[in-house]
């Protein structure tokens, strides 16, 4: 989480039809504007060097890019999300990749969302869910492999879209984990941290530098990090919380 670099999606108007399980209203296009704005800017004070790609209109979801790609130093790996509306993202963000990496990988086969996704201190958890496959995890490790990382498949929880909505790293020891995440098998020696059922929607959160980025709301996890000797940062979530979408996914970081 020392990144220096980030790369994020500035959201379209088509945002509004964004994805989302549940029967939630549409979000307005100017309150998400805002709510990435801050973002970005919260980004920006940590430090990194941001980068906003123009909006696309065709992909209501392209502002999450944490979905078509996953980054590592000095190489990319494009990925292939598993939504029929949002597989065109990885072609989409693959010049901006290799303007910025010198080398980007591909899957060989199969479905992967980067919101699937949780890079720790050891490894690189994938979790199964409806949008990553097995072909696609198992073609992931291979590519991993090939950076030298170790990946290793997990599942995601049938109530949450991404592994990531369920968990987050706080430090290089401790994770965030929701209650049906709260699992040595999964984490391994990485200490968990379970997250009140009634701020489940809160475990989405983002280290980056010396701070954990939270969504504003959850007044219980934020004394939880803080127990942890982080410092927190609470940003506003609610309009994209609505196309089921946290704080990891609005970014690539480096
Ligand atoms: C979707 O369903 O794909 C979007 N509405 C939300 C994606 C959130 N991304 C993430 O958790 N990494």
């Amino acid at each position: 989480y020392d990144f220096t670099h980030a790369l994020l999606r500035a959201p379209a108007r088509s945002v509004t039809q964004g994805l989302r399980d549940g029967d939630h209203d549409d979000p307005a296009y100017d309150d998400v504007l805002t709510e990435h704005t801050a973002y970005a800017e919260a980004l920006r004070a940590l430090g990194l060097t941001i980068e906003i790609l123009e909006p696309l209109e065709a992909f209501p979801d392209s502002i999450f890019v944490e979905d078509p790609a996953l980054v590592f130093g000095e190489s990319a790996i494009l990925l292939n999300p598993g939504a029929s509306t949002r597989a065109g993202e990885a072609a989409a963000i693959l010049p901006a990749l290799e303007q910025r990496f010198p080398q980007v990988l591909r899957l060989a086969e199969g479905f992967v969302d980067g919101g699937d996704v949780l890079v720790t201190p050891g490894e690189v958890l994938i979790g199964l869910s409806a949008r990553t496959d097995r072909a696609g995890a198992e073609a992931l490790i291979a590519v991993l492999d090939r950076l030298g990382r170790k990946g290793r498949i997990v599942v995601t929880p049938a109530n949450v879209l991404h592994f990531k909505t369920g968990c987050g790293l706080i430090d290089e020891e401790t994770v965030a984990v929701v209650a049906e995440l709260d699992d040595a098998a999964i984490f391994g020696s990485l200490r968990r941290i379970v997250v009140p059922a009634e701020e489940a929607a809160g475990a989405n959160l983002l280290r980056v530098r010396d701070t954990v980025l939270l969504g504003t709301g959850f007044p219980q996890l934020r004394d939880l990090v803080e127990a942890c000797g982080v410092s927190t940062r609470t940003l506003p979530i609610a309009e994209i919380g609505k196309i089921d979408a946290g704080l990891s996914c609005m970014s690539l970081r480096w």
